[in-house]
């Protein structure tokens, strides 16, 4: 990147942690760039979020051709979606091909997890250090270890004890994995729980599902994609990204432009109504524009929600337990479902609801809670991530001073625009705290170009050294801090509020999330580049 004698000493331009959707676009676009690029992936393969969860039932919850790609016109005429929401092996086989397509394997090294990344101020470069002590040195760092990465098994006494099969949703096997006739338990009801939930529960003897908190809940209502609308959807690509970067939070649906309670009760509820016939996130981003800021408009749409619950549960007391009562409809990620209320009027399901009869151990046969002892052939845990700051927090980063990453962001992250933090010069995040996150793919194509315009500056400008400034970080992280006010998003505890009751230090909420619009946020880091990167000290 520059002819000096220090750059003659690292091994490469930039290293990028990760070869998930952002790890593996930043690598294609520098690559573009003529630098020496190394991706450094824990797995085996490319893909990430979908290399790792291979669990039962795992899939998009988002319009399959709005999540893949747009930056190629190649890769979008080449690509057929088989389902309007596909499921993991499809992604995960899209991911693949895409990786053969732009021949990215050459500079992935798989199975090289990386432990450490330590600033070196005398050679301005990292270092950067594998769990197998295998080391590297680079000019820059680039994080793209996603926001949901670093799966939390309970802190539930005993979980080393029990001696059936057991898994975390995360890390599942990449060999078949039969359920039929098995005891079966679940631990976790968040999106994924219910994924795996209504696909476990077709073939086991017997499921028993452990609740801590409901979610609120609504049909996905996947089809297959035939070959005609796969032809009419292609030839609507532009349109449909166009929209998509004018949406709030780049999806397909969008915030309605009315208030709850500008419409008659009439019309609200046939709003609803369509809202929950209809596929996708419509029903959580596409509701009345208030209904996450305005209390009573919020609890109108839940008792609409729970009113479904309660006409698709047979069992009234099952049905009242699973609507949510410490938090309203959309407060937290809703989960997408298929017939997952249906599930528990099957004979072979149950649910034991561990607020009433808390789980007091893991047993070598099963579960004991306070009121029973469960024995199982397996426990499914899908008890979530250390989400968003979880990921950085695994790796030992130290910036200047040896001052490390996760001591800077102790009283939760503070960036500059959601990629940059000062103390760690020439790091970079994507998809890093204070991103903006919604449709992600759309945000990681954004993130990466962004970074891929500094990058270019730094190559065309000779630069070594780029950092925030302390004031840039300061101010963006306190706008960050001023667009959760009001909302009652972050009033409720979710990885959304980088709350994990898992994670010792994780369990205050912080504002760990951009909740601005997506078009803001692009509008904003756009301006910052055409100030010549205001903000940033670049030597
Ligand atoms: O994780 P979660 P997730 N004892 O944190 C429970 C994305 N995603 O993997 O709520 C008992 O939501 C915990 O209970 P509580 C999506 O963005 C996308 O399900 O803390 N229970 C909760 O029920 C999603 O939001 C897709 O009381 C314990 C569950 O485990 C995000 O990933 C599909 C417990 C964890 O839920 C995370 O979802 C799936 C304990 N000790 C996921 N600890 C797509 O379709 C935790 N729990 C793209």
């Amino acid at each position: 990147m520059d002819a000096s004698a220090t750059a003659a000493s690292t091994d490469f331009d930039a290293i990028i942690i990760g070869a998930g959707m952002s790890g593996m676009y930043q690598l294609h676009r520098l690559r573009e760039l003529g630098l020496r690029v190394r991706v450094l992936e824990a797995g085996t393969g490319v893909g990430g979020t979908w290399y790792w969860n291979r669990y039962p039932g795992a899939r998009f919850d988002s319009e399959s051709y709005s999540y893949q790609f747009s930056f190629s016109k190649e890769l979008l005429a080449e690509w057929d979606w088989t389902e309007h929401f596909a499921p993991q092996p499809e992604t995960l086989r899209y991911l693949n091909f895409v990786a053969d397509k732009l021949d990215l394997r050459r500079d992935i090294q798989f199975q090289s997890r990386v432990a450490s990344a330590h600033w070196q101020e005398a050679g301005r470069c990292w270092r950067v250090t594998l769990e197998d002590g295998r080391s590297y040195v680079t000019r820059f760092l680039i994080t793209a270890v996603g926001p949901l990465s670093a799966p939390t098994m309970p802190n539930i006494p005993g979980v080393e004890d029990f001696k059936g099969e057991s898994c975390h949703t995360a890390r599942w096997p990449h060999e078949p994995v039969s359920f039929e006739g098995k005891r079966v338990a679940v631990i976790g009801t968040g999106a994924t729980g219910i994924q795996t939930i209504q696909e476990v529960a077709k073939t086991a003897g017997s499921l028993t599902v452990f609740q801590r908190t409901p979610n609120w809940c609504a049909p996905l209502h996947n089809a297959k994609i035939t070959r005609e609308e796969m032809a009419t959807l292609r030839a609507g690509y532009d349109e449909m990204f166009q929209r998509c970067q004018e949406t709030f939070s780049c999806f397909l649906h969008t915030a309605d432009p009315r208030n709850t309670f500008d419409v008659s009760e009439a019309e609200r509820q046939a709003f609803w109504e369509k809202l929950y016939s209809e596929p996708g996130f419509g029903i959580w981003v596409g509701n009345f524009k208030d209904m996450l800021t305005n209390r009573e408009a919020n609890a109108e749409v839940s008792k609409f929600i729970a009113n479904k619950i309660r006409s698709r549960v047979k069992d009234p007391k099952v049905a009242e337990k699973l609507i949510p009562t410490n938090h309203g409809f959309g407060t937290r990620r809703v989960p997408l479902e298929t017939k997952y209320y249906e599930v528990y009027n099957q004979d072979n399901v149950t649910l034991v609801d561990i607020r009433e009869t808390p789980i007091e151990r893991i047993t070598e046969t099963g579960i004991q809670t306070t009121a029973a002892q469960y024995d199982f052939d397996m426990i499914i845990y899908a008890t979530g991530f250390d989400a968003i700051t979880g990921s950085f927090d695994r790796i030992d980063i130290r910036g200047v001073n040896g001052m490390a990453l996760k001591d800077r962001w102790e009283m939760g992250p503070e960036t500059y625009l959601g990629v940059l933090v000062d103390g760690f010069p020439n790091m970079m995040m994507l998809i890093g705290p204070h991103m903006a996150l919604g449709n992600i793919p759309r945000s990681i194509e954004y993130n990466v170009d962004w970074v891929t315009g500094l990058m270019r500056t730094a190559r065309d400008r000779g630069l070594t050294r780029l950092e925030a400034t302390k004031d840039g970080v300061t101010a963006w992280t306190d706008h960050v801090k001023s667009l959760a006010e009001g909302l009652l998003t972050f009033e409720v505890d979710s990885w959304m509020t980088g709350v994990n009751r898992n994670v010792a230090g994780k369990q205050v909420r912080t504002v760990a999330r951009y909740a601005g619009s997506a078009p803001d946020y692009r509008a904003k880091c756009d301006d910052v580049a055409a100030k010549g990167y205001e903000g940033l000290v670049l030597a």
